[in-house]
């Protein structure tokens, strides 16, 4: 029966667009769960991740800072993120079972720059990635290129295990970072932040992106597959 249902919702994600997916253990996660949420939570044992690989082309395009075509495609993906979500929660809903869909990119409190959960973790216990140099998660083959969304459920699945893999000797997006935020064993959240702000602000684009390391770690990471 786990099996089945877990089967049922990856085919659901793939057939709209998800190139992952993956399922924790509600437990492992607790700690980065919003308060608001938290009794509902309680009785979900289950957090599926599931993450959309970025257009490789989109990201050549990104040489020395953000641009538009990245702004836009950060943005159709993130959708394309939350319709998957919802969807698979009406289905859920429709089993006779309950959940909470998170969306892809919402900032619930700006100064301590939190969420309703760390996608990022999340994707960690599900198996989709390791945790990078560069602090976002990494997929073996994609790199950093993937985005992610989560959702809550009490439907019985399958769970995953994190993934053994880990960033070697690689040192790519330490060599791309604008703002030097990334070393071989530490990463300043605050130049990083302060590096996006200024992206921002220059580009009037309103939203805190800049996809270097992204960028980097997809090529590294596409290199090390051929
Ligand atoms: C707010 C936010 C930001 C803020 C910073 C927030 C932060 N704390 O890092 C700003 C605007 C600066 C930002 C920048 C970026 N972001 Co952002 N951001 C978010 C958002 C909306 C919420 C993050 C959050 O919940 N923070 C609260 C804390 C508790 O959780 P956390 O940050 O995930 O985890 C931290 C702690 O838990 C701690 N930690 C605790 N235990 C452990 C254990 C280990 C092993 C490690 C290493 C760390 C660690 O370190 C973590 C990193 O600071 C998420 C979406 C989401 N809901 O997850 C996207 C998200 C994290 N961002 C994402 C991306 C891609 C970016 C950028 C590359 C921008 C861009 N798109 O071009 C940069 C990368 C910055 C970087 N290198 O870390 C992606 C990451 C995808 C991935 N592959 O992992 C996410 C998941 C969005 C998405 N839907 O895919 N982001
Ligand atoms: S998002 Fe930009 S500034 Fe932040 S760590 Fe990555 S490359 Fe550096
Ligand atoms: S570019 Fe290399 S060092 Fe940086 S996160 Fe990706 S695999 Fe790790």
């Amino acid at each position: 029966m786990k099996e089945k249902n877990y089967q049922f919702l990856k085919s659901i994600a793939a057939s709209r667009g998800a190139d992952l997916f993956g399922v924790a253990d509600t437990k492992l996660i607790e700690k980065y769960i919003y308060e608001e949420l938290k009794n509902e939570t309680a009785k979900m044992p289950y957090t599926v991740s599931i993450g959309i690989r970025l257009q490789r082309a989109v990201l050549n395009t990104i040489i020395d800072r953000p641009n538009q075509i990245y702004k836009t495609h950060y943005r159709h993906v993130n959708a394309q993120l939350d319709g998957i979500t919802s969807f698979m929660a009406g289905e859920i809903q429709r089993k006779g079972y309950n959940a909470i869909p998170i969306a892809a990119s919402y900032i619930i409190d700006w100064k301590l720059q939190n969420a309703h959960v760390s996608h990022r973790h999340v994707g960690l216990e599900a198996g989709l990635g390791f945790w990078g140099k560069n602090n976002i998660l990494v997929h073996p083959e994609y790199g950093a290129g993937i985005r992610l969304a989560s959702l809550f459920t009490d439907m019985p699945l399958t769970d995953d295990s994190p993934i053994e893999n880990d960033c070697g000797d690689c040192a790519a997006c330490i060599a791309a970072c604008p703002a030097e935020a990334i070393t071989d064993d530490a990463f300043e959240f605050d130049k990083c932040y302060q590096m996006l702000r200024q992206f921002s602000r220059e580009n009037n684009y309103g939203v805190m992106i800049c996809g270097l390391c992204v960028r980097a770690c997809a090529d590294a990471r596409s290199k090390t597959q051929s």
